[in-house]
């Protein structure tokens, strides 16, 4: 007999879809479209079992909607810039396109050996000029529209490696990789507007609740964090001096509790702090101010952190009152959230409380929440109660009392309704070799000038490597002389080229739109191609980019859609997140050696075995632990169902209601179920109900007529498109036994005949008056008034209901019994 040869059917159906070019998408196929992308790969050494897991799942909703008859598109490309590569090239003197394209080679090699139903003529890498030259028109179009702004701004800065680090790479002050004390500098960074787009980008999200994981919204709703509340402002009690101080600006979500403000603190490293210090106190707050500047924004607002602080000498007066309330500077405000200043309400504000607390300022109880004194406690009261000691909203709830006080300071003009977000605009440049060079030039006298969009792409210099991509505080670029040199597009003058880089989240913010058109000269995409495609209907990728990567493509798709280029406004109809793979309970790590070798994987069971392992072991959000699951046992079900087809001997197209009935029955049961588990992304079970389909039909095949009834030839063949979503190799291999041909992939999903879906019934007993006078077949699942219905509809039973008097009352125990009470 044949034998199940995995090598031999990999071999053979690769070079298949190839040369068939199975999966190439035809533009003028009118069909519906749907579009299915998975985040793209970083080329860092060849495909991992991540990548493996995470493809497989992308590859079922693409190839069911292809059988489905949908014109489907699944492209693939590469995240091809970045700082792995531009580190490679140091240590290995080289340049950073040898270890890239070296890299995406091999990973290209393994994609098409695991047999995702891709577009390969669509292939991209982001670090081809003729991708970035894209890239760097979107920058021009940011621009002019004045969303890229450059401005000085304090950055991490580390001594030794002589970089930028982000705020993640600082850990207890100190660089994370050399252990060097971490300072503050001021840098000129380019940054993306994208705060004018944080209502929008939140709004919107009503769009995608439902079709994106609730906690993926709930962890963008927090980092967009918008607070409503007021600004109130404080005007400054004039010094002996005389001086005369700007007022001061707070934003508060507590515009009721104002009684309560009893002082104000700014953030000490603010300039606004700097401002306000008069004379005497000045140098304490230089000494505060320098103990600052290794400490993380994370630390700072840590409830458990013991509040400090330097009184700045000055007063404010409070709007309502008049009263004087001291200033002080401290670290537990921080000097880019708001306005850099809080009015403190310890009485409410746990982190006021505690500051009040320790050094000694006064405690003003406004809210009565029925909770014990802040001050004995020294727990703050935070809960919901009624204003007191507070004139004109004394007794009000404090949704009233908030709406109140805004009312009250508006009216004197000195407050208003306020909206504050916690989303800071993008910092997109980078001192880095290995990325987008941002296009724009210099010039000593026009300043600011944007390369001509005729000049794109500004290309990275071919002859650096090695050593000279070291970082040493400024780009790598700047040593380029004779690449940064340019004559100003403007006045024809000495000019000289931007050195920096743009981050990689730019390039991979737009990347699913190049797709569309990926070899078009002329234009970004083609937004016809736009109009066909956008949005995405599943994008499929890690919870690691539930925040940055998908809200810098949620912002650039509404820059490209306020543009006219795309009508979507959001590019991800719906995402799915993957879970990890897992080795013994714990992520793969090279510190805990339990890392297991995708390819040696491969080699061992088969790319379907792998696959279907992967699909099979969970639901596709749940995490995979490699040590649970059985690769070998997967290769032993697909032989099994491989056998089947070599054992079908009927004719195509033989007519299966000739066949035996049992078996259509398990046939097209799956086949419905598989319908609706697809669409609720139960991918496991879809795989489960699979290995039963195959066990009834070689039952039927071993008692039955055998090979010859032509209900185990139409169950062979569900069996075989039900496979092609997770094991094509073996799926296709089948087909062409089954005498179909070639492809499954592009074959049309089975038509479910509902006649054969015979619902489960139970018998139900009717009783009148306690006496068994009938019997019915109903659905298991009937429920009680329906059963009622039915049961004192019958001709029998109303006979005997005339007899008895008529219906008193009518006991339903659903499915079983129904008892008619007379009389
Ligand atoms: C007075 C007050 C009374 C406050 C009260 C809270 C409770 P969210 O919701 O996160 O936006 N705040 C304002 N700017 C700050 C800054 N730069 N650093 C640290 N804290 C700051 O928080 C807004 C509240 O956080 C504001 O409302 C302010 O304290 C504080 F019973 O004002 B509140
Ligand atoms: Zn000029």
């Amino acid at each position: 007999a044949a034998q199940y040869d995995v090598r031999e059917i990999e071999a053979r159906w690769q070079q298949f879809w190839e040369q068939d070019g199975t999966f190439v998408v035809d533009e003028h196929d009118e069909r519906e479209r749907r579009y299915v992308c998975d985040m793209f790969p970083y080329p860092s050494g060849d495909l991992h079992m991540g990548h493996a897991e995470a493809f497989a799942i992308g590859d079922v909703p693409a190839r069911y909607w292809r059988l489905r008859g949908y014109n489907v598109l699944h492209p693939i490309g590469w995240d091809s810039f970045g700082l792995p590569a531009e580190n490679a090239a140091i240590k290995n003197d080289a340049h950073p396109a040898e270890w890239t394209y070296t890299n995406i080679d091999t990973q290209a090699a393994s994609f098409k050996r695991y047999a995702i139903s891709t577009d390969w003529t669509r292939r991209l890498h982001t670090s081809d000029p003729e991708y970035y030259r894209w890239t760097q028109w979107l920058f021009l179009k940011l621009y002019e529209r004045g969303l890229a702004y450059r401005q000085d701004s304090p950055v991490n800065w580390c001594p030794k490696d002589q970089t930028v680090l982000a705020n993640e790479q600082v850990v207890d002050g100190a660089c994370e990789r050399c252990h060097t004390a971490v300072v503050k500098k001021s840098l000129n960074q380019w940054y993306f507007r994208i705060t004018d787009y944080a209502d929008r980008l939140l709004d919107d999200m009503a769009d995608l609740a439902g079709s994106w994981p609730e906690r993926v919204l709930a962890m963008q709703r927090n980092w967009i964090g918008r607070s409503q509340g007021a600004s109130v402002r404080f005007s400054i009690a004039v010094a002996e001096n005389g001086a005369d101080v700007e007022p001061v600006e707070v934003f508060t979500t507590r515009p009721d509790t104002l009684y309560g403000c009893t002082f104000l603190v700014v953030a000490a490293d603010a300039p606004l702090a700097a401002d306000l210090v008069t004379a005497e106190h000045a140098e304490q707050l230089e000494e505060y101010r320098r103990r600052l500047d290794s400490v993380s924004d994370i630390e700072r607002q840590s409830a458990e952190r013991e509040k400090t602080g330097v009184f700045l000498g000055r007063y404010a007066v409070h709007p309502l009152t008049g009263e004087h309330l001291p200033i002080w500077a401290s670290d537990y405000v921080l000097a880019d959230y708001g306005t850099g200043a809080v009015m403190a309400v310890p009485a409410h504000d746990q982190r006021d409380l505690d500051f009040a607390l320790a050094v000694d300022l006064p405690v003003r109880v406004v809210v009565d929440t029925g909770e014990e004194d802040p001050v004995q406690t020294g727990t703050a009261t935070t809960g919901d109660g009624v204003l007191i000691d507070s004139p004109q909203w004394e007794g009000l709830g404090k949704d009233e009392a908030v709406a109140r006080a805004i009312e009250v300071l508006s009216g004197r003009g000195t407050g208003s309704a306020a909206t504050n977000y916690r989303l800071r605009d993008w910092l997109v440049s980078r001192q880095r070799f290995w990325g987008a060079p941002i296009p724009i030039i210099h010039c000593q006298r026009c300043g600011e000038v944007p390369v001509p969009e005729e000049q794109l792409p500004v290309t990275l210099p071919e002859d650096l490597r090695g050593e000279q991509l070291a970082p040493k505080g400024r780009s790598p670029l700047a040593a380029a002389e004779s690449w940064g040199r340019v004559d100003c597009p403007d006045c024809g003058g000495w000019a000289q080229r931007d050195t920096d880089t743009m981050d990689t989240f730019v390039d991979s913010s737009w990347y699913y739109l190049r797709y569309l058109s990926p070899r078009d000269g002329e234009q970004i995409f083609d937004p016809e191609a736009a109009r066909r495609w956008m949005p995405v209907d599943q994008y499929v990728g890690g919870v690691e980019h539930a925040i940055l990567h998908l809200l810098y493509s949620r912002f650039i798709t509404k820059v490209l859609h306020d543009m006219g280029l795309v009508s979507a406004q959001e590019p991800f109809r719906a995402l799915m997140n993957q879970g990890q793979v897992l080795n013994g309970g714990r992520a793969m790590s090279k510190s805990l050696g339990n890392g297991v070798d995708l390819g040696e994987q491969l080699e061992a069971y088969g790319v379907d075995a792998v696959r279907l392992t992967m699909v099979f072991a969970s639901p596709p959000e749940d995490d995979v632990d490699w040590a649970d699951v059985s690769p070998s046992g997967a290769s032993k079900f697909l032989g099994r169902a491989w056998r089947l087809a070599q054992d079908v001997t009927s004719e195509v197209g033989a007519d299966p209601s000739t066949g035996a009935a049992g078996l259509r029955a398990v046939t097209h049961r799956t086949i419905a179920d598989a319908e609706q588990l697809l669409d609720d992304q139960k991918f496991n079970v879809v795989i489960a109900r699979t290995m039963e389909l195959v066990n009834a039909v070689r039952k039927e095949i071993d008692s039955g007529a055998g090979g010859a009834d032509a209900a185990v030839r139409e169950a062979v063949e569900v069996v075989a498109q039900l496979l092609s979503l997770v094991a094509p190799y073996t799926a296709e291999d089948m087909w062409a036994a089954l005498g179909r041909g070639a492809s499954v992939a592009n074959s049309a999903w089975p038509r479910v005949e509902e006649s054969l879906l015979v619902q489960e019934t139970v018998t139900a007993v009717i009783q009148v008056r306690g006496k068994l006078r009938e019997k019915i077949e109903v659905p298991a699942d009937i429920d009680a008034a329906e059963l009622e219905r039915r049961a004192v509809e019958l001709p029998k039973i109303q006979k005997y209901i005339e007899a008895d008097g008529g219906v008193r009352k009518v006991i339903v125990r659903e499915p079983k019994l129904v008892n008619v009470v007379t009389g």
